[in-house]
């Protein structure tokens, strides 16, 4: 068990033997492949996902529960079992507690993954698109544990910005609020997930990994700012989801839900799945682009903090 005090945490063995010999890894979560991306899709992705990870120099510690033991480095077996089986719980940081004393199986969102990989003294973890306030949250309260947990998670997250189909600016707001750091790599504009200009500014930009790493760096130098790094990497524009066939089907996903009456955690994977029916793959084509760059950005990150760690040493 590696830097973990509080709560059992079951290591693959590749991901345990790099964190003791200071090698780079990137973190990964499990609820884009159990609920964020269509099967059969899904288990070639997150497949392809750990291969960019590793492509780039760094081990892939995709994060899940299974028989409710949390384990931070599924192997292909229990990769398999998350994205193939049915009933596999979408968990966020207040449901672990509950999933392991049930023997349940579940993905981590973004924040139970962070909070995990965190907890495992892992640094950079790579995602698709941050969750974030929802459109109706001044009506419905939905905000995604997503932000509150990275404002307490000592982390890097690579991710295109917060899904479009959110409250952008409103996300952007509460993050600032929140002191979570966000930065654009090679860009001053937040992505909007399928899009590459998500509508609002950044204040900040950085060029290479190195330079993220020397961020993280002096992070914890200081010791002040203990929350997360959002490093918001956005697909080029001749890559997106066309703008325009983007907002129809946004519109129409957000009446479907209002029709079908969906709240809560399902309005997420709805609506995902919403896009990549009505664009008949295309959003699909579009989330795995997004999700396979930042792994390959995460890892780079990953692989210049582990080297100026060793080069201080
Ligand atoms: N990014 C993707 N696909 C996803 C998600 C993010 O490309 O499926 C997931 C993440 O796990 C994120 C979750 O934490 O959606 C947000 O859900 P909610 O809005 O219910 O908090
Ligand atoms: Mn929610």
């Amino acid at each position: 068990m590696i830097g973990v005090t509080n709560f059992h945490i079951r290591f693959g063995t590749e991901v345990a033997d790099a964190l003791r010999d200071g090698r780079p890894v990137v973190a990964l979560e499990s609820t884009i492949v159990s609920h964020g991306l269509p099967r059969p899709d899904n288990l070639r992705v997150a497949r392809e996902i750990e291969a960019t990870v590793r492509d780039a120099g760094a081990v892939p510690a995709t994060i899940g529960m299974v028989g409710g033991e949390l384990v931070v480095g599924l192997d292909d077996a229990q990769l398999t079992r998350l994205a193939t089986v049915d009933g596999v719980a979408k968990l966020s940081v207040r449901d672990l507690a509950v999933a392991a004393a049930t023997g349940a199986d579940g993905a981590t969102t973004v924040a139970a993954t962070s909070a995990v990989a965190a907890a495992a003294g892992i640094g950079v973890f790579a995602t698709g698109g941050l969750g974030g306030v929802h459109r109706e949250a001044s009506q419905t309260f939905d905000e995604s544990a997503d932000l509150t947990t990275l404002a307490r998670t000592p982390i890097a997250v690579v991710c295109a910005g917060v899904k479009s189909i959110l409250d952008v600016g409103a996300t952007l707001e509460r993050l600032e609020t929140l002191g979570v750091g966000v930065v654009g790599y090679r860009t001053r504009r937040f992505p909007g997930f399928y899009l590459t200009d998500g509508g609002f500014d950044l204040d900040w930009s950085v060029d290479a990994p190195e330079t993220v790493a020397d961020v993280l760096a002096a992070r914890a130098q200081h010791g002040v700012h203990t929350g997360a790094l959002v490093v918001a990497n956005p697909l080029p524009v001749d890559e997106q989801l066309d703008p325009a066939l983007h907002d129809r089907t946004l519109t129409e996903g957000l009446a479907l839900l209002e029709r079908d009456g969906v709240t809560g955690k399902a309005v997420t994977p709805y609506l995902l799945a919403h896009f990549h029916s009505a664009t008949e793959g295309a959003s699909l084509a579009v989330n795995v682009r997004i999700i396979l760059r930042n792994a390959d950005l995460a890892a780079r990150i990953a692989v210049a903090s582990a080297a100026r760690a060793a080069a201080r040493a």
